[in-house]
């Protein structure tokens, strides 16, 4: 069996199924600290503004735009998606593969164009929320509800507690690439481009999209759109769904959210065993377009070291600790 390893950031790296105490998934469930929330109003009404325009936008996508601006606009969702799922998440918050610098150059545009933070940011938090999941310590912690766990942790300051234990992250892998250090220090200039800008400028200039349809559908309905599927894993698939690897956990198996997430919502499997690259058991053809966009890049080898959890493993713990949901009960051991 493979020897068990977590880094300072408690980032697991191999299995080992008899330990759940190393899992990082499966740190118990706890109730929020009653703390008085400190609102952030810039963001709040940030925020607003951006739902009530991609209302108008949606609009626009279905009865208004053209059909090369409704495109482009899934292209970008599809772009930035991976930037968060192939890049900000499976690669440098978990580190479950590998990558050449000409395919962390790629994902670095595509998850600047999402605009959920730098990479290092982004991956920070998602270490924390591994790390301490649902507890104050998590940023957007599912035990305080579904609307904090969704959009609500944007709106307040962020808990006490998180910031404390944070100190302690070790981000020195993320810090020794230049190519993150260098998104992160532009990140003020190179965001509006990548997001707003060019997505708006792009329809005009070559399929003659009026000015107001191209900024409200490929900017700003996109982004919201993108930003909610997001958040969705963090609310719906905390909630909704089988645990068939983890039942003491909160994080469940939720297919409707996959669907969108580009793969992402197989999160009962993912907090059990968060190392693994495919960010779910049978990753390759089933609703996982992240894991097929990675496999292709590890077929020309700018992918590898992809990580991965054994059969066995995967069985074991489906025993030990599973709800009895596992398609594979067929295995005809239950008990
Ligand atoms: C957005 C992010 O939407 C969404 C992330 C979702 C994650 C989902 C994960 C699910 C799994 C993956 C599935 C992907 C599926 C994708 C599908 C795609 C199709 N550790 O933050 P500050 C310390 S972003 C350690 O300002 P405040 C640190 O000292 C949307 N330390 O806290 C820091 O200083 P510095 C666009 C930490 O003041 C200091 O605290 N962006 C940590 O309480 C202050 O940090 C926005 O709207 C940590 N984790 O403010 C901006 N965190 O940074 C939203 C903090 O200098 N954010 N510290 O080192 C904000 O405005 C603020 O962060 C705030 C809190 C108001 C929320
Ligand atoms: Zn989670
Ligand atoms: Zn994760």
């Amino acid at each position: 069996m493979a020897p068990k390893s977590a880094d300072a950031n408690g980032v697991l790296f191999e299995s080992d199924a008899a330990t759940p105490d190393l899992a990082l998934g499966s740190a118990p469930i706890m109730q929020a600290d009653k703390q008085p929330r400190r609102l952030v109003w810039r963001n709040i009404i940030a925020f607003a503004y951006l739902h009530l325009a991609a209302i108008y936008g949606g609009y626009l996508f279905l009865f208004h735009a053209k059909w090369q601006t409704d495109i482009f606009a899934y292209i970008l969702y599809v772009m930035s998606g991976l930037g968060i799922t192939a890049g900000a998440h499976r690669l440098w918050a978990h580190k479950s593969y590998k990558a050449k610098w000409p395919l962390r150059l790629i994902l670095v545009i595509f998850n600047t164009l999402a605009f959920q933070d730098s990479a290092i940011d982004w991956a920070r938090d998602h270490r924390m929320h591994h790390k301490y999941s649902e507890t104050d310590a998590d940023p957007h912690n599912a035990t305080r509800g579904f609307f904090f766990s969704h959009i609500g942790w944007l709106l307040v300051r962020k808990h006490p507690e998180l910031k404390r234990k944070g100190q302690g992250l070790d981000l020195s892998d993320l810090y020794a690439d230049p190519i993150l250090r260098f998104q992160k220090k532009y990140y003020l200039l190179l965001m509006p481009i990548a997001c707003f800008i060019l997505p708006t400028v792009i329809p005009v200039y070559y399929w003659g999209e009026s000015w107001v349809t191209s900024f409200f559908v490929a900017a700003l309905f996109r982004y919201a759109f993108i930003l909610n599927v997001t958040w969705l894993v963090n609310s719906a698939a905390h909630k909704w769904g089988d645990k068939p690897y983890d039942k003491h956990i909160q994080p469940a198996e939720n297919i409707s959210v996959s669907i969108f997430a580009l793969g992402e919502g197989f999160h009962n499997y993912h907090h059990t065993f968060p190392w693994d690259y495919k960010t779910a058991e049978l990753g390759n053809n089933r609703l996982n377009f992240t894991t097929n966009f990675i496999n292709l890049f590890a077929k020309i080898g700018w992918a590898y070291d992809l990580k991965t959890v054994s059969d066995e493993i995967v069985r074991n713990r489906v025993k030990r600790t599973g709800d009895g949901s596992h398609h594979l009960w067929g295995w005809g051991d239950k008990d």
